[in-house]
């Protein structure tokens, strides 16, 4: 295998931590000693080890006087700093790595090269750069929250062939089963989630993850006028969500309220979950909530499913920027996903 083929291998286990790290970076770390993998690691959990410290722990007994002799290829600049773990470069300074390789330098100001300059300065050899693309791809999330210090909105809607969300004021099933269950991927892989009232109260949807793995997101409403009944899934179920409007009576204290306006002003959204440090907003609707994140030029991606099926009239689907980039398009079952970037230079 080649530095390229290593470093591919460190996305895989990056990617494992795909919704358990935010607004961590996933990373993935891999040594290799003479053409081997002798350990490989990646960071799991919010808090907890980086992908380095499990990539030498897990070096087999037998193999750890190979350390030394090995390279180190990791997804992201090893870290200089004292956070919630001590810095992963002093740990490969320690078990006298001699090379390391990796694609990303880290953009957290408390890394920012420092990591490679230290392990320079051990006297080791380090190359950055190594399918950079790739790793900013990967983690477009995190590079969006360090640099502009705001959730990466994220905004998906379902449409029929012929520009339709749905007839208008009724639950209209759009997209089919397979698409389903990538929208729960997308949802668990998201911190947060968002609808407005009309939504909670025509789909009454339960906006978790059940029909994939892993964690839930925070389920946020919008509901300036209190207008959401309370007997629907976002207000009654045991689910957190976080209530954007006047607090109600009697619900369980899975719910959070904030008081807001009327019309509820997303840029207080986003700077509410910028605080609880959520790093990703998925926007599920409805209409009116995806056209002003369109209008007010607050999104980052944009995933449209279409359908073969045709309405006729009802719910126009909101129309895709003229700047916005198609990143790639595919077939999920009889419907086709298109995903478009705003950041055109990933
Ligand atoms: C690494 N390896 O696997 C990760 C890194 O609060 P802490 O201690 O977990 O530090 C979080 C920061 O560390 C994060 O913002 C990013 O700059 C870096 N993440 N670094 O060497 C890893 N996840
Ligand atoms: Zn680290």
């Amino acid at each position: 295998m080649n530095d390229q083929e290593y470093m591919r291998r460190c996305f895989e286990l990056a990617r494992r931590g795909a919704g358990y790290v935010s607004p961590n970076p996933m990373v993935g770390a891999v040594l290799v000693c003479e053409g081997k993998i002798i350990g490989e690691g990646w960071h799991k959990a919010w808090g907890e080890a980086h992908a380095e410290v499990n990539c030498f722990n897990a070096v087999a007994p037998e193999n750890q006087h190979l350390v030394p002799k090995s390279t180190l290829y990791c997804s992201l600049e090893p870290c200089s700093h004292y956070g919630k773990t001590p810095p992963c470069a002093d740990l490969i300074i320690a078990r006298q790595v001699p090379r390391v390789l990796v694609s990303n330098t880290d953009p957290n100001p408390l890394v920012a090269g420092k990591g490679l300059a230290r392990l320079q300065e051990a006297g080791i050899a380090v190359e950055a750069g190594i399918l950079e693309q790739e790793g900013l791809w990967i983690n477009r999330f995190f590079f969006h929250w360090i640099t502009q210090k705001r959730p990466y909105v994220i905004l998906k809607w379902a449409q029929t062939a012929d520009g339709f969300l749905g007839e208008k004021d009724k639950r209209t099933v759009i997209s089919g089963p397979a698409s389903q269950r990538l929208v729960h991927r997308w949802r668990a892989e998201s911190d947060a989630i968002l609808v407005g009232a009309g939504t909670a109260i025509i789909d009454d949807p339960q906006l978790n993850a059940r029909h994939y793995f892993g964690k839930n997101p925070l389920r946020v409403l919008l509901d300036g006028k209190g207008s959401v009944p309370v007997t629907r899934h976002l207000l009654s179920d045991e689910q957190p969500t976080l209530v954007f409007g006047p607090e109600r009576a009697g619900l369980n204290s899975s719910k959070t309220f904030i008081p807001s306006a009327e019309m509820v002003a997303l840029t207080t959204v986003l700077d509410t979950l910028r605080q609880q440090n959520l790093a990703t907003l998925f926007v599920e609707g409805g209409a009116q909530v995806l056209q002003q994140c369109i209008k007010q030029g607050l999104w980052d991606e944009i995933r449209v499913i279409k359908s073969p099926k045709r309405l006729g009239g009802g719910l126009e689907a909101p129309r895709i920027p003229a700047t916005a980039q198609l990143r790639e398009s595919f077939r999920v079952g009889d419907d086709e996903v298109s995903v478009f970037l705003r950041n055109n230079s990933l």
